[in-house]
């Protein structure tokens, strides 16, 4: 495999061409590039597989050998504990994060004295999808950036409850076919693909767009009985096809894997869809606010689409837990839209 061609852009050349456009600093580059770092460590030990040994459930520690089970009330995998172990070293000496917050991980944790502090959080769920993993689906790392407030000598939970708004970068990395880390920073949604000859990510797409209409939508159809009227009444409408008030027929996919569903939708347009349901209606859906609609809204809206929780826009929701959990609608900007319309008319 030849050197990178000239016109061909590392992912480091990229955010030093960001950062000369004042569109980052220093900082937060040495940030994306950790994590980038550590996408490629978890990408390697995914892609073992079975050859790895980090197949199927952790054991819980002095437990009687059954599973450890995180924060969510999930069984972990071997891969999800590696994965945020893999995310937490990786961040702890750069001297580039005040703190970090991870699906995995009850609470939030402050960088450790023995190391400088800088001025960002880093949220992420170090193995989304990983219940796909022991069946070879793709699975992804989704990970979201803050500002640490000024003055705080130690972050604590509630320095990360800011809405998704204020997020200053976002992505994912999906462990697919190829490995691939998409982000934002806040000026457009770029794809990235690794090398593994050069073992650097390569731009392959700058500025991503998703198509405002589509004929595709990514639900769990088995959840329908469980859904509100609106809901209800949305998707009853799109499997009426063409004979129906939509008009036009629908594709339906659903990989249960949200980094690979919304990489789909961020690529040939889409609407996926985590709605509330009643089978535990204190959850307000499965899907968690911080480290997941929030990072995969930014990147969502950047590419032109829009992502909304079925009323209002996600990236406005006021968090007011680490682990909350939102109902989310995002993708090509005309569905999203009209699938908010049906909430926001029964409502009124
Ligand atoms: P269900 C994976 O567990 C996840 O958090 C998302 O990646 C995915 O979109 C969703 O849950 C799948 O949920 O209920 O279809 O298994």
């Amino acid at each position: 495999m030849p050197a990178l061609s000239s016109q061909q852009r590392s992912l480091t050349r990229f955010l030093i061409e960001a950062q000369r456009e004042g569109q980052i600093n220093a900082e937060l580059r040495l940030l994306i590039e950790v994590v980038a770092r550590a996408c490629k460590r978890i990408s390697v030990a995914v892609g073992k597989g079975a050859l790895g040994g980090v197949l199927g459930d952790a054991v819980a520690a002095g437990g009687d050998g059954g599973a450890s089970i995180n924060v969510q009330g999930e069984a972990q995998k071997k891969l999800d504990v590696l994965s945020n172990d893999i995310l937490l070293e990786a961040n702890a000496w750069g001297g580039h994060l005040a703190g970090l917050a991870s699906e995995e991980m009850d609470h939030s944790q402050p960088i450790p004295d023995a190391y400088p502090r800088g001025n960002y959080l880093l949220l992420f769920d170090p193995l989304d999808g990983s219940s796909n993993i022991d069946v070879n689906v793709s699975v992804g790392t989704i990970f979201s950036v803050l500002r640490s407030p000024e003055g705080v000598a130690e972050v604590g939970d509630e320095h990360f409850l800011q809405a998704g708004r204020e997020q200053v970068a976002a992505g994912y990395c999906i462990y697919g076919p190829s490995t691939m880390l998409i982000l934002t920073l806040g000026h457009g949604t770029h794809a990235f693909t690794l090398d593994r000859e050069q073992g650097s990510f390569v731009l392959t797409k700058r500025d991503m767009r998703i198509p405002e209409e589509t004929k595709e939508f990514a639900i769990n159809m088995s959840n329908q009985r469980h859904w509100e009227a609106p809901m209800q009444a949305y998707v009853r409408d799109l499997l009426a096809g063409k004979e129906g008030p939509r008009g036009k027929d629908f594709n339906m996919r659903w990989i249960a894997s949200m980094v690979a569903d919304v990489h789909r939708l961020l690529t040939r347009g889409g609407i996926f869809i985590y709605p509330w349901d009643r089978k535990d209606p204190s959850k307000a859906g499965k899907l968690r606010l911080m480290y997941e609609a929030n990072p995969m809204a930014m990147l969502v809206e950047q590419a032109g689409g829009a992502a909304t929780n079925g009323r209002t826009r996600i990236l406005d929701v006021p968090p007011t837990q680490l682990h909350q959990r939102v109902p989310v609608f995002l993708g090509s900007k005309r569905e999203v839209e009209e699938a908010t319309r049906y909430h926001v008319d029964h409502d009124a």
